[in-house]
């Protein structure tokens, strides 16, 4: 038997990377991390089944390709991209399964262009779906009866993808869920409200498999559980790796913690700061972070050698024009390494998704548009042109050369100079980007949704 996994093309992935070739520096497409979801599939797919896995954000699809099954995953922004492809291989009488968030959250929706959706985590249900395909007969849904214990995981199948077409092949995930569901998340709704660890050895051992010595580790809150990181942390340290992940700004005040990340080699968060407006981080269900700390806590987890890559997100039903405006300068004067400004997405399994639906408030019916640069919802307090023009604006002033002068000094160094040319390749990349739709009087990265008086 063959399967043939494929990660649908999702331009929110790519990436152009600078290369020398033959002393001359180039510019090489690249995806920037590898689908581990479809590499954890594979692995769970038993041994006498011929697997292979696709990833169209690198390679394109051989839609002739003798195979008898296929499975697609999909993120929202790219779920009518996934439908054509599996409407494509339907026509030549293949069964398709889908899995993943999106389908995952409108199963139904899914159903409409596939034979099967398996719901929610692939362990265990996709051996199911395996035996039974093998039997002759699919079930149309494929669900855990509860969320999954992480020991004893495979390795993901790495092996399956070209290491080359990724800025960095190596993603290592050691935990899943989260205890704080922010209402516009939807990983608390997918993995669970408590955090689920992979045992330490386990995640060690996969590490020390991988073939470079720099990691990206895409737990949610890699700092989490207290108890469990400091276990993490002590043992990265014999590796010798240089590791980024994901995290809460609380990190900012548990010394210990970062003395230990840093010792273990970790070189840059990405944490989500959302909001300089203390009443929208409530709405959010963000209350942890504290705007008025942010400052400080940047400041505290930058001296430990630690770069900070800020999120935010703008359009909450609590962001008024000013709100947005100081959010906007507040994060262009933090002393940020890097930044970036998303739309509020009301994605599905979030709770703003279903408060929107709810209120009739969402504009675009077009998946591909839920890509967090768009606009596709009605904001409460603000005009559609006043929000994109916000998040334009955030854009442009963050990586102005006068803010980007002020962010980050003069200082000599390798990382230095690497977070200099990634801003200055951020300041000519934003103008280029913007002054397109700029030139249309409207327009964030893409059109406009909305009429622009709503
Ligand atoms: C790492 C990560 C990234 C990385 C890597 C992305 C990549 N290439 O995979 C980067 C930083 C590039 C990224 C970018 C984006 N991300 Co992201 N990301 C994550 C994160 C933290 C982990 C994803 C992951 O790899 N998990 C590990 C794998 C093993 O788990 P999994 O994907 O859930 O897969 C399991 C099951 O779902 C199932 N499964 C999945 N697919 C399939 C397919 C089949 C056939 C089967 C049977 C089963 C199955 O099996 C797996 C094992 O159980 C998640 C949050 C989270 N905790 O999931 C957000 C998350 C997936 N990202 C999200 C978003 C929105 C984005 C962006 C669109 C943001 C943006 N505007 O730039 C882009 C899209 C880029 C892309 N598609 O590649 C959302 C997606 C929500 C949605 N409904 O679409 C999430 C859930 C976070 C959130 N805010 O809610 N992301
Ligand atoms: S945004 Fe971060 S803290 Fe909030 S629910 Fe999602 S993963 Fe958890």
């Amino acid at each position: 038997m063959r399967i043939e996994l494929i990660n649908p093309n999702n331009p929110t992935n790519a990436a152009n990377v600078p290369f020398l070739q033959k002393g001359l520096l180039s510019w090489k497409a690249r995806a920037y991390s590898p689908p581990l979801n479809l590499c954890m599939v594979a692995a769970y797919t038993p041994m006498d089944v011929e697997v292979s896995i696709t990833d169209e954000c690198v390679k394109p699809i051989d839609f002739e390709k003798d195979v008898d099954l296929v499975g697609i995953t999909a993120y929202t922004n790219a779920a009518p991209r996934a439908y054509e492809i599996a409407d494509a291989f339907h026509r030549r009488g293949i069964p398709v399964i889908m899995g993943g968030i999106h389908a995952s959250n409108l199963p139904e929706e899914a159903l409409n262009h596939c034979d099967a959706v398996v719901i929610g985590e692939a362990e265990g249900a996709w051996q199911r779906l395996m035996s039974d395909f093998s039997h002759g007969r699919v079930e149309r849904i494929y669900q855990n009866e509860q969320l999954v214990c992480l020991e004893g995981l495979p390795v993901p199948r790495r092996d399956l993808l070209r290491h080359d077409d990724y800025v960095t092949i190596n993603t290592v995930q050691t935990t899943r869920g989260c205890p704080h569901n922010c209402s516009f998340c939807s990983v608390t709704q997918f993995n669970g409200k408590t955090y689920r660890f992979r045992p330490i050895h386990e995640v060690i051992r996969e590490i020390e498999s991988l073939a470079s010595r720099n990691i990206f580790i895409i737990d949610d809150n890699v700092f989490g559980h207290r108890g469990r990181s400091r276990k993490l942390l002590e043992a990265l340290i014999p590796l010798g790796i240089r590791w980024g992940s994901q995290c809460t700004i609380s990190i900012a005040h548990d010394p210990e913690m970062l003395e230990l990340a840093a010792r273990s080699g970790c070189i840059g968060l990405a944490i989500g700061f959302e909001s300089f407006c203390k009443e929208s981080l409530k709405g959010a269900h963000k209350r942890f972070n504290d705007p008025e700390q942010f400052s400080r806590d940047i400041e505290i987890i930058k001296s430990y050698g630690i770069l900070i890559w800020g999120s935010f997100v703008l359009g909450f039903d609590e962001d008024d024009e000013q709100g947005l405006e100081k959010t906007v300068q507040m994060a262009k004067w933090a002393r940020l390494d890097f930044a970036c400004f998303n739309f509020l997405t009301p994605l599905p399994g979030t709770m703003v998704y279903d408060q929107f639906k709810k209120e009739g408030r969402l504009a675009s019916k077009n998946w591909a548009d839920y890509n967090m640069a768009s606009l596709v919802f009605l904001p409460a307090r603000v005009t559609a042109k006043v929000l994109e023009n916000k998040v334009r604006k955030a854009w442009l002033e963050f990586y102005s050369m006068s803010a980007i002068v002020r962010r980050l000094g003069f200082s000599l160094g390798k990382i230095r100079l690497f977070i200099w040319l990634l801003n200055l390749a951020l300041f000519f990349y934003t103008r280029k980007k913007l002054k397109w739709t700029s030139r249309r009087g409207h327009g964030y990265l893409k059109r406009s949704l909305l009429p622009l008086d709503v």
